[in-house]
């Protein structure tokens, strides 16, 4: 009896079991729209591609990612990325804290002109305490964040001439991306910025609409823009933008809780190679990417001290504004971890 009672109460639980999985199956999309602005011809789109691959295995096929390139998801307009998230039109994406910080204002953060040194610099803030808080920032706002990846340290380039001094900036007509500090730090330089998607920007610089842009050097170079007479390059290393691999609210709640393990582990394995992807040939130790641009015949020029001394001081009102939107309390952690990064 006892055990006739027993079986029964089991096979109950296993039905339940297999109700409740499939269940959840027929949640599941049969496709995940995954958004990045620039293809797996880039770095950033390569860190998207090995995400959607390690998820698919790990998975076996129960999410299945595809890849929406040039943010076509919202017709290019990377600023919209975010909102679209958010809403439910994009499932996933990896983005740029750039382009995603007009509605994440700490975002910013990593725009603020000359904050950062150096890699080091960059990986005291996203791998520490300071990544935690932009991550609580993401989820306030509705998105569920799950690795840092990176663009990259953005450099500037134009086509009229050497750029060494905040002097020598005066006039130039320049695209920038689609945060408001951008237009600020630009005209602080004596440039004239120009706001415009990455769709837009390509054809802006061949017909010489605008004189000039800044980017990581992986874009530029997987770009070509030594081919649309971009053959000044003044490495600076104002800024870097970091990537961050993120899923919608309602999205990552449809998961199993042993999906969701999945999804994530694989965003912080791709996240990983990403970052070593996107550093690779921008390094004194490994200048590989800079000689295959010079052999381009562009002039490729860096900044002595006093130089560099002179654009940091011609923003620091820029960097001033913008820590009260930042939030000051943040930009000091952040200050304070740079200080204090491993090097
Ligand atoms: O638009 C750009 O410059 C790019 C591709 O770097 C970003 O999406 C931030």
């Amino acid at each position: 009896m006892k055990i006739r009672h027993l079986l029964g109460a089991l096979a109950c639980s296993i039905a339940a079991l297999a109700a409740t999985s499939t269940a959840h199956a027929s949640n599941y999309k049969q496709e995940y729209k995954l958004s990045i602005v620039v293809s797996t011809a880039f770095p950033w789109g390569q860190g998207a591609e090995i995400w959607s691959n390690l998820v698919r295995e790990r998975t076996n096929g129960r999410i299945n990612i595809k890849l929406y390139p040039g943010t076509s998801l919202v017709q290019g307009d990377q600023t919209r990325e975010f909102t679209a998230i958010r809403q439910g039109l994009i499932d996933m994406a990896v983005g740029s804290t750039i382009n995603w910080s007009p509605q994440v204002k700490s975002l910013n953060l990593f725009s603020l002109p000359f904050l950062m040194p150096d890699f080091a610099a960059v990986d005291a803030l996203i791998q520490g305490n300071v990544g935690k808080r932009l991550f609580g920032d993401i989820e306030k706002a509705g998105v569920v964040p799950l690795a840092w990846g990176e663009n990259g340290y953005r450099q500037l380039s134009n086509s009229k001439r050497v750029i060494q001094t905040p002097d020598d900036m005066k006039g130039l007509k320049l695209r920038v991306v689609g945060s408001p500090l951008f237009i600020d730090t630009f005209t602080a330089l004596g440039a004239n910025p120009t706001q415009m998607s990455w769709a837009d920007a390509q054809p802006a610089l061949a017909t010489g609409a605008v004189d000039g842009q800044e980017n990581p050097l992986s874009i530029y170079a997987g770009a070509k823009l030594y081919d649309v007479a971009q053959k000044y390059l003044t490495l600076w290393n104002y800024m870097a933008d970091p990537l961050v691999f993120v899923v919608n609210k309602q999205v990552w709640e449809s998961w199993t809780e042993e999906d969701r393990a999945i999804v994530r582990q694989a965003a912080l394995d791709a996240a990983k190679q990403e970052i070593a992807i996107s550093r690779k040939g921008v390094t004194p130790q490994d200048p590989s990417l800079l000689k295959t641009i010079e052999g381009h015949g562009v002039t490729v020029t860096s900044l002595t001290p006093e130089n560099h001394a002179a654009f940091v001081k011609a923003t620091q009102p820029v960097f001033e504004k913008w820590k009260k939107t930042i939030g000051e309390d943040l930009v000091n952690e952040a200050v304070k971890a740079i200080e204090n990064r491993a090097k």
